[in-house]
């Protein structure tokens, strides 16, 4: 069950995507919003698919970031049974370094929108800041905290090159 406190569910497809899908929840960490983990298989735990994608809005859930990788086919399907945000982070594949990944997730059928991040890391790191940005439009002081965050980044690129 989610709660104001935990808006964000960052779910994914195998215990194998969290070191991946962890540097969502890193970023959300910092931004001090709350999320709740779970792994929900499309392949292995259909009925928990279902459970959580038809019950992820009434549990209090308002952004969904779902991970997998291969035969990705988390995402999709979450946003097929629920009209929340959903982020799709494709996970680095072994095989193919994370193409299929990205192509099961970002080719979707007009209709039922899933939100494609970048293959691996820097796609999970900014499905948490683009969690974060949704729910700062309705939550002024994240906003402020996006914006404070946004600045130390800008000023933390040094322009010289040297050591
Ligand atoms: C997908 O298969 C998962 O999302 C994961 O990225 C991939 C491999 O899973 P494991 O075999 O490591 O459990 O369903």
């Amino acid at each position: 069950m989610a709660t104001s406190e935990t808006p964000v569910a960052i779910i994914m497809g195998s215990r194998s995507d969290w070191p991946t899908m962890k540097l969502a929840a890193d970023r959300l960490d910092q931004l001090g919003v709350g999320w709740k983990a779970s792994v929900v298989s499309a392949h292995r735990t259909p009925h928990r698919l279902v459970q959580f994608a038809t019950g992820a809005k009434g549990a209090g859930f308002k952004v969904v970031i779902a991970g997998a990788g291969g035969a990705a086919h988390l995402p999709g399907m979450v946003a097929s049974m629920t009209e929340l945000p959903v982020l799709g982070v494709p996970v680095q594949s072994k095989a193919l370094k994370g193409l299929d990944s990205l192509l099961s997730i970002v080719q979707m059928p007009a209709g039922v929108p899933v939100a494609t991040l970048a293959i691996g890391e820097a796609g999970a790191a900014n499905a948490g800041l683009l969690a974060a940005q949704i729910l700062g439009l309705a939550d002024p002081a994240l906003a402020g905290r996006l914006e404070d965050f946004r600045a130390a980044q800008t000023d933390s690129i040094a322009e010289t090159v040297e050591d």
